[in-house]
Order: C-alpha cells, then sequence, then structure tokens
C-alpha cells in the first residue's frame, strides 16, 4: 500500500492530492492514509501535509527511485528498466543475476548502499549511503577480446558527467580509477560473462563517492568524494542519469566508428600518461614509462631496457611528489 501511495504521489509530484481522493482511489481509510506517509516521511520523502489540501510530495526529494531515474533521462537504450535496491551485496552480483534470467540490455542496478561493495580481484570496495552505486548490462555482440575497451568508455563517462554536473575535472588512472585531485573518488569494475568468441552479456559496475564524508572512506587508499570537495551535496539522480547518457553516446560512437573518438577522449582525461610508473603484474613489479593507450585498452609503457609493452591488468602507481610510489 504504501508503495501504491507513493506512485499516486508521483506521478502527481508537486500537486496536493487530498486524503479523501487517495482513500477513494486506493480503497483504504484516511487514517490509514497518515500512517503509510509517515513511514515514507521516515524513509527520507518530503511530504507536505496541509489540512484541507492533502498531501503533496515535494520534488526530487527521497531515495533513488525508478520514477526519478526514468524522467527525462533522454537516452535510447540504456535505461531503459532501472532496478533500485535500498541495500544489495553489490550491483554487479544483482546485475549479473538478473541478466542471466534474460534482462534487457540497458537495464541499470542502482543500489542505496551496498554491504559487499567489490572492487578488482575481490578487493572491498567500501559503499555508505550518499554514494552512487549502479551497474549496467551490456549485450555487445562482441568476443572477448573486444570489449575491454568497455572500462575505457566507463572512465570517460563517469568523467564528462561529474564535470556537467558539478564542474569539478576528475582524471582517470589506468585502468579503471577515478582520481579527484590526486585521490580516488571512483572505480569501475567491468565483468564479462560468456564464451571467448561470443560474450553473452558484461556488467559495468559504477562506484562514486559523491554525498559521503571522507570519514566514511578508506584512508589509507587516499579516498576523497564529491561532497568534500565540492562542500555541499549533488543531485544523485542527475548524475546518474548524465552517466547513461554519456554512456550511450560513447558506445554510438565504439560501434559506429570504432574505439578512436573514444580513445582521443580517454586521453585527454588520463592522468597517467608520459609519466615514471611501477607496474605491479601479478607478483612481479617493475619500473617504466607510461606511453599512450592501445586500441584494445591495453597500457603501452616503455620498460628499462626501452621496449614497448603492452599491459593488460595490473596495478600502475604513479610517482608522488617525493619520488617514491604509491600503491592502494
Ligand atoms: C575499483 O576497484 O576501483 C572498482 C570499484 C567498483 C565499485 C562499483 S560500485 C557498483 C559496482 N558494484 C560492486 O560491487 N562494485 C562496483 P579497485 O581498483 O580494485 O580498487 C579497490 C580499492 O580501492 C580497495 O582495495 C581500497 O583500497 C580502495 N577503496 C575501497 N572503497 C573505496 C571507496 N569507496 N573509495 C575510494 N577507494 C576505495
Amino acid at each position: 500500500m504504501k508503495g501504491k501511495i507513493l506512485d499516486l504521489l508521483l506521478a502527481r509530484e508537486g500537486e496536493f492530492v487530498s486524503g479523501e481522493e487517495m482513500s477513494k482511489i486506493l480503497g483504504i481509510s484516511r487514517a490509514g492514509i497518515w500512517k503509510h506517509i509517515n513511514r515514507l516521511r521516515e524513509e527520507g520523502y518530503r511530504i507536505e501535509s496541509v489540512t484541507r489540501l492533502g498531501h503533496r510530495l515535494e520534488q526530487d526529494s527521497g531515495p533513488l527511485n525508478s520514477h526519478y531515474l526514468s524522467r527525462n533521462l533522454g537516452t535510447e537504450r540504456l535505461g531503459c528498466d532501472f532496478v533500485v535496491y535500498n541495500e544489495v551485496t553489490s550491483t554487479n552480483d544483482a546485475a549479473k543475476e538478473l541478466a542471466k534470467s534474460g534482462a534487457d540490455a540497458g537495464t541499470v542496478v542502482v543500489s542505496e548502499r551496498q554491504n559487499g561493495g567489490r572492487g578488482r580481484r575481490g578487493r572491498l570496495w567500501i559503499s555508505p549511503k550518499g554514494g552512487i552505486w549502479m551497474s549496467v548490462i551490456f549485450r555487445p555482440g562482441l568476443e572477448l577480446k573486444d570489449v575491454a575497451c568497455y572500462t575505457l568508455l566507463g572512465g570517460v563517462a563517469v568523467c564528462h558527467a561529474i564535470k556537467q554536473v558539478t564542474g569539478l575535472q576528475t582524471g582517470i588512472k589506468w585502468p579503471n580509477d577515478i582520481l579527484l585531485n590526486g585521490k580516488k573518488v571512483g572505480g569501475i569494475l567491468t565483468e564479462v560473462v560468456g564464451e571467448w568468441q561470443a560474450v553473452d552479456f558484461l556488467i559495468m559496475g559504477i562506484g562514486i563517492n559523491a554525498n559521503i564524508n571522507s570519514a566514511e572512506l578508506p584512508e589509507e587508499s587516499k579516498a576523497t568524494s564529491l561532497l568534500s570537495e565540492l562542500g555541499n551535496t549533488i543531485n544523485l539522480t542527475h548524475l546518474i542519469q548524465t552517466i547513461l547518457q554519456q554512456l550511450e553516446r560513447l558506445e554510438k560512437s565504439l560501434h559506429k566508428s570504432g574505439i578512436g573518438a573514444v580513445l582521443t577522449e580517454w586521453r585527454q582525461l588520463a592522468v597517467c600518461l608520459g609519466c615514471r610508473v611501477i607496474i605491479k603484474e601479478h607478483s612481479s613489479q617493475w619500473e617504466a614509462e607510461s606511453i599512450d593507450i592501445a586500441d584494445d585498452g591495453a597500457l603501452l609503457v616503455r620498460d628499462q631496457q626501452g621496449r614497448i609493452v603492452k599491459v593488460y591488468s595490473g596495478e600502475v602507481s604513479l610517482r608522488d611528489k617525493q619520488g617514491g610510489y604509491d600503491f592502494k
């Protein structure tokens, strides 16, 4: 019933709906309506109640929900369906389950918080309320070797969207870190299910520390949030929508004319090109100079013998001001 009341208020958002009309439509008493309105208030929805006028939901108030996320989204495919949770272990896991049971490409899973958020190689991703924790289902119809570039698309989309919504300039540290003033403000986790010859589906997980106090973030990883840098909270719905618009634009460009244009944008956002880096792969660690990004998403580096090497996985650490290197 609470959901039905919310739907009714959302459909007439910004307008008063009288208690009498609500009880007629929904077939419950006005006292019952009050009880549910109070529950919605406890969940964070701002509902004004005025005698003789009824109840009115303030625009864009309350937790993330599919109604706000879909409204004025302006994409063709991405965000065709939103599945929104209050809490999940990981939106990537939830999206994987949905994709396995046939969810359409473009379906987006969003959660207010994650209690088992993951980074790469099973690392923990801290995901308190206030962040953007979302996963997008893609069915790219490509071979496994051709989908690594989706992580690049994710990074470019997130940086552009943050700039558009907040004015803040973020950068990308290969392969998946989003940095703001030298600190990690977000990350991308791309996971693939399928066979070598044909990827069944791809899940792009995006995490952004948006409206989160730095005190809630892992200190050792030098993390920051949009809130800490801006000094104010932002509209999460707007940022999620903008990310989806950017992703759709980039995916279209990829399918139409290959990865070239995406790479040009990626290079402009990269914070790790043309500098001394340490590459950490499996158990080895070596120094190199990062040169460029390859079409398949690999980082091109020059090793100490002057050879050009493609790095496909691993960590890249940039030299800090003291000349040391800093790993996560
Ligand atoms: C990443 O991994 O950067 C990918 C993060 C992807 C998170 C999204 S949220 C939605 C979706 N659902 C998921 O379960 N995951 C995705 P990696 O490069 O491995 O970085 C992980 C490391 O970052 C950890 O070992 C910590 O040191 C650090 N870290 C953990 N939580 C953080 C946070 N909230 N902000 C900044 N750094 C963090």
